[in-house]
């Protein structure tokens, strides 16, 4: 007969495991149909983390890098098989296909969980169960949530205790309640096979199922699975917004502070921007982090409010560098995982866009010999760094305000190499769903398939809504009802490209031209014209000086081409119809009142 497995390490590393019988009886159910060697309840002690990379190092899973050039840091080398986010076997499983939506790939719940147990079923024998209680949102936040994760991937735990508060704090924040809301969360690797990948969400159940890959995106459970796809369907539940946005503090020399939050889809530049520098014609302003890559935000006193549920960053770090974002590396200049980069003869981590000659010699993230000559990158393109937010100089002071901090400006964006301005300001907060409803962006390394393909993404949130996207537009403009004093609408693109294919905006600190313009007219001081597609700036409003840029490239990137727009508002149309009838009227109106305007000014 089996025995139940053993309780590991024995040492006392390890062992948080709550009170809570509901806790207990899952994981019990959980060990008992995978069958692991070992339960490891973990702690996120600094112990228990020496403990696990130790572990790691002796099974190859890490390499430890050189200790004077980058402390406390490693690289871990994924399948290459296995290196981004795998959209296509992303499932949310709701009782009817309808409250998936045309957005979603949707699998029958019961079906699924049965699919799904089989795949498990003796997946962890001789392998150690992983018990991971974390909370999302700073400790005394109303909107902080408890997940737990059973994992049997140490790389998982190493990341989870970057990027969330973990251990004692959510066992404490759980209590002992049967009934409180937590998130169940299975991660198997199983062999890595793609064919046996499967992403799998069940909304009602406050449960995600994930197995077969090891990649950031699909195996934290905390960030993509929970803090959006099962946030949002609980934001919509629970009357408030998870959202794909970064959230920065932007302060004047004066002291004058606002707060914005951006949605731009995955590998856009929601990191850079989160982390800006002002140019030096802006001395005295400071831009600060308060998140990177989701905010959960809610309606107090007729306001939104943001906080950052995440507690480090994994970021993208191809192009990361000290020109295109010096606090990202100063961030992750130690006490940072680091997967799929290139190793350098000395023991430094080396990838495409880093300042500096590319190294004579280096192994590839595939762990094959490289040199500037080969044909292959030395990083693979969605190559990341997991690293934790106080390593960021630019951190906001305000990051663990459990109330969050007031957001007056709201922008949307997407990387368009045509029609979309430089920025725009929507009319109202409908227009401004409208906007965010409608972006489109080219696709990137960030998820499997092609590369470069514009496609709708809406709010950023395409591979993100657990639930139908046309109820997701109507609570957002039910949001915007219960808001007296709502943040103003944008949508950027910092991607636009000229006649000769060359980029018309320098971007990176550069952008910090249109965030004053932002603040400008949230603080109603800052010029613009109307036209049919919303508020543009005139060259004149945005503040360019000492900026090295030829004239014709402003007036073009703030520009609108009439025939551009015809196209675009004709794919406005498509997107709509494609989502079978689900957008709501309101958003439709918006769509005939965008041509009308066009129309108008003929
Ligand atoms: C991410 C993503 O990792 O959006 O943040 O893919
Ligand atoms: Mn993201």
């Amino acid at each position: 007969m089996k025995m139940s497995p053993a309780i590991f390490p024995p040492s006392g590393i390890g062992d948080a495991r709550p009170a809570n019988q509901a806790v207990l009886d899952w994981v019990d159910e959980i060990a008992k149909l995978t069958e692991p060697e070992n339960i490891f309840w973990c702690d996120g002690s600094d112990r228990e983390n020496e403990f696990l990379i130790g572990e790691s190092l002796k099974e190859n899973l890490l390499s430890k890098l050189n200790q004077k050039k980058v402390p406390r840091s490693y690289l871990h080398r994924s399948d290459p098989n296995d290196v981004a986010r795998v959209e296509q076997f992303t499932f949310v499983c709701t009782p009817t296909k309808e409250e998936a939506g045309p957005t979603n790939n949707w699998s029958e719940p019961g079906e699924t969980y049965t699919k799904l147990r089989g795949l498990l079923k003796g997946a962890m024998r001789g392998r150690t169960l992983f018990v991971i209680p974390y909370i999302m949102g700073p400790p005394d936040s109303p909107l902080t949530k408890v997940g737990f994760e059973i994992t049997d991937s140490k790389y998982v735990v190493l990341n989870m205790r970057i990027m969330t508060r973990m251990g004692e704090i959510a066992v404490k924040r759980l209590g002992n309640d049967p009934n409180a809301e937590w998130n169940r969360g299975v991660h198997s690797l199983l062999d890595i096979n793609p064919e046996r990948r499967f992403i799998c969400h069940f909304p009602q159940d406050n449960a995600i199922i994930s197995v077969g890959s090891g990649y950031g995106g699909n195996v934290l459970l905390s960030k993509k699975c929970l803090a959006l796809r099962i946030g949002s369907y609980l934001a919509r539940k629970q009357g408030w917004l998870a959202e794909h946005m970064l959230i920065l503090g932007v302060e004047s020399p004066e002291g004058k502070k606002h707060y914005v939050a951006a949605a731009f889809p995955s590998a856009c530049g929601k990191t850079n921007f989160a982390m800006l520098i002002p140019p030096d014609h802006f001395k005295g302003w400071k831009v600060t982090t308060v998140g990177d890559d989701i905010a959960w935000m809610q309606v107090r006193d007729g306001r939104l409010y943001a906080i950052n549920p995440e507690n480090g960053y994994f970021g993208v770090v191809p192009g990361t560098s000290y020109k295109s974002n010096p606090n990202a590396m100063r961030s992750i200049a130690h006490d940072t995982l680091y997967t799929n980069v290139a190793l350098t003869d000395d023991g430094d981590v080396w990838w495409e866009g880093k300042d500096g000659e590319p190294p004579a010699h280096a192994i590839d993230w595939r762990g094959n010999d490289w040199t500037p000559n080969s044909k292959e990158k030395a990083a693979h393109p969605n190559s990341r760094f997991t690293t934790p937010m106080r390593n960021n100089p630019a951190i906001d002071s305000d990051v663990e305000k459990g109330g969050g901090v007031p957001i007056s400006a709201i922008i949307f964006g997407g990387r368009r190499r045509d029609t979309v301005p430089l920025v725009h300001e929507a009319f109202d907060w409908a227009h401004g769903v409208y906007l965010g409803a409608t972006m489109a962006s080219e696709t990137t390394a960030a998820a499997t398939g092609a590369v470069g393909k514009v496609r709708h993404d809406p709010m950023a949130m395409l591979p993100f809504c657990g639930y139908n996207i046309g109820d997701y537009f109507q609570h957002w403009l039910d949001i915007g009802k219960r808001l007296t004093n709502p943040p103003l609408i944008f949508n950027v693109n910092w991607f636009r490209k000229g006649v000769t294919g060359q980029f018309l905006w320098p971007g990176f600190g550069e952008n910090m031209r249109v965030l004053k313009w932002i603040i400008d007219r949230c603080e109603q001081t800052g010029g613009a014209l109307k036209s049919p597609i919303g508020w543009l700036p005139s060259p004149h409003d945005l503040d360019l000086a000492e900026l090295d840029i030829d004239h014709k490239c402003v007036a073009e990137i703030l520009g609108i081409d009439h025939e551009e727009w015809q196209k675009e508002i004709a794919g406005h149309k498509e997107f709509f119809d494609s989502l079978g009838g689900v957008v709501p009227e309101e958003l439709q109106k918006q769509l005939e009142q965008l041509a009308a305007r066009f129309k108008e000014c003929l």
